[in-house]
C-alpha cells in the first residue's frame, strides 16, 4: 500500500460557522493505479491535528471533468477499518487521463468535501 496524496479541507458547513479542516489520504491496493483494473482504496481521515475520525458517513464520486463523464462504477465504503481508516471498494477507472475523485466526509452535521486529482 502507498500512501499518493494529502489534500486537506474545502468545509461545506451546514452549520455557517463551523470550520473545522480535516486531513483525507488515500493509498491504493494497486499502485501505480491502471486503467480497467478494479480495486479498493483505504482512506485516513484525521482532525487536523492528527486525530483518527472514526464515525464519519463517506460518499465517494469521480469523473473527467473534460469529458463530463462519471465513474463506470459506484464506488462504496464497506468497512469501517478503526482508527480512522475505511475501506472503500469497486474503483476503476476506464480511460486515461485527468479524474477527480470527490470524498464527501460528513461528520456530526457538519460536510467537508475533498477533491483528489488523478492523471492516468
Ligand atoms: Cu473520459
Amino acid at each position: 500500500m502507498h500512501r499518493a496524496y494529502l489534500l486537506i479541507l474545502l468545509i461545506l458547513s451546514q452549520e455557517a460557522l463551523a470550520t473545522k479542516a480535516l486531513s483525507v489520504t488515500y493509498s491504493s491496493s494497486i499502485e501505480p493505479i491502471a486503467i480497467n483494473v478494479m480495486h479498493e482504496w483505504v482512506l485516513t481521515i484525521q482532525s487536523i491535528d492528527g486525530n483518527p475520525i472514526t464515525h464519519a458517513d463517506i460518499v465517494v464520486e469521480g469523473g473527467m471533468p473534460e469529458h463530463n463523464h462519471g465513474l463506470p462504477t459506484v464506488p462504496k465504503v464497506t468497512k469501517n477499518l478503526g482508527n480512522g481508516r475505511y475501506l472503500l471498494q469497486g474503483i476503476r477507472f476506464h480511460m486515461s487521463g485527468f479524474w477527480e475523485m470527490k470524498i464527501t466526509v460528513k461528520i456530526e452535521g457538519d460536510e467537508h468535501v475533498v477533491m483528489f486529482p488523478l492523471e492516468l
